[in-house]
């Protein structure tokens, strides 16, 4: 399969190297070389993107636009075949082809304060070039995708499903996600608050989605299959939960578990550096909300996935669901007690910021 789709981009499957990416929970994606350049090719997960054809729809939108708002901005969009076409539609599912981006380089760990500023920084500049871009006219590939009503509702019916073992074993887990409703409460506020707006938001901020140079900045970020409209606090909320804590969200030892607050106050820096001035009083009331939201979305995620005999992120050993969901949970919890250090950092560096010259570099 992997030859035909190279051929419709003029590539010889016998001349290139092949080597398979394992990151990411949801799509395919595989690094081709050939002699000259390299390209990155992925199969879009079509059980979880039911409509790949709307992905594709809004990259080509956003590539014209920023095409023309702002030429020198690095948007890596999939590239056209030969007979024109950024999807290849086969029996055998969705595939694109994508250049890549020479010099640049992944990271799967945030290990210093200065990659999570980088990071936030360019999660913050896609929104802010695409503040002047009508989200709404951009599909919705995965409708209600950050919408947390949904994903309570989902939850308790993963709860009246399950089976009797599940359900004893995610007791605790169940408990606690009950016994939070009032973040989910909050989140009810936020959608009916004209001064939150909706704007192009990435959706899947983890550090993995973010290409840094050989000097350790920040170029651009990828992964935009999620890209819609949305909340800010889906950005943020996903830095706080992936780059916070030094473990990640496989780690079954929650020991390991804690919140490096100096992170949080890179992803606060950078993100302000772009959107600072685009944000409303009222969404930036919810910078520490936006790790609630997201942490607590994730564990429930996590868990009923579990409850539901893990169909949707899969698992590879017993129990990994419910491992996630309790990872997520105690990461909830680190948060939730560091409440008071975060609303001084926050203060602190918007004087800080206020005496740089962050804010004016536009
Ligand atoms: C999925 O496929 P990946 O790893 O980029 C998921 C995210 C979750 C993440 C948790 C489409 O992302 O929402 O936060 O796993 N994406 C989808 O690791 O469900
Ligand atoms: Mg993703």
């Amino acid at each position: 399969m992997l030859a035909f789709i190279l051929k419709q981009f003029g590539l010889n499957y016998q001349h290139c190297t092949v080597q398979q990416f394992d990151s990411g929970l949801i799509n395919k994606t595989w690094k081709i070389q050939t002699q000259y350049k390299s390209y990155i090719l992925q199969k879009i997960n079509n059980h979880i993107f039911k409509k790949p054809r709307d992905i594709d729809e809004n990259l080509c939108m956003l590539k014209h636009y920023l095409l023309e708002q702002f030429p020198d901005y690095l948007f890596v969009a999939p590239i056209a075949s030969l007979n024109g076409e950024t999807l290849i539609t086969t029996t055998d599912g969705y595939f694109r082809l994508f250049n890549f981006v020479e010099g640049s380089h992944t990271i799967n760990y945030v290990k210093t304060p200065g990659e999570a500023f980088e990071a936030a920084r360019q999660f913050g500049k896609f929104s802010r070039l695409l503040s002047g871009f009508d989200a709404e006219k951009l599909a919705y590939p995965l409708p209600n995708f950050h919408n947390l009503n949904l994903r309570y509702t989902q939850f308790i019916e993963a709860c009246t499903n399950a089976s009797i073992s599940r359900l004893n074993q995610a007791k605790e887990c169940i408990n606690f996600i009950e016994a939070h409703h009032d973040i989910l409460n909050t989140f009810n506020q936020i959608k009916n608050n004209k001064l939150i707006h909706n704007r192009v938001v990435h959706h899947d901020t983890k550090i993995s989605n973010v290409l840094f140079n050989d000097s350790d900045k920040g170029l651009c970020v990828i992964d935009l299959d999620t890209v819609m409209p949305g909340i800010y606090i889906s950005d943020v909320g996903d830095m706080v939960r992936t780059y916070l804590s030094p473990a990640n969200e496989e780690e079954a030892d929650l020991s390991k578990i804690f919140i490096r607050k100096d992170f949080f106050k890179a992803i606060y820096k950078g993100y302000y550096s772009e959107m600072g001035s685009a944000l409303t009083k009222a969404e930036k009331d919810l910078f520490i909300y936006s790790g609630h939201f997201i942490i607590y979305m994730q564990a429930i995620r996590f868990l009923s996935d579990f409850l539901n005999n893990d169909i949707y992120y899969g698992a590879k050993y017993l129990n990994h669901n419910l491992n996630r969901a309790n990872n997520q949970i105690t990461l909830l919890k680190e948060y939730l007690a560091v409440n008071e250090d975060l609303e001084a950092i926050i203060q602190n560096t918007e004087e800080e910021l206020k005496d740089s010259n962050l804010f004016k570099i536009k």
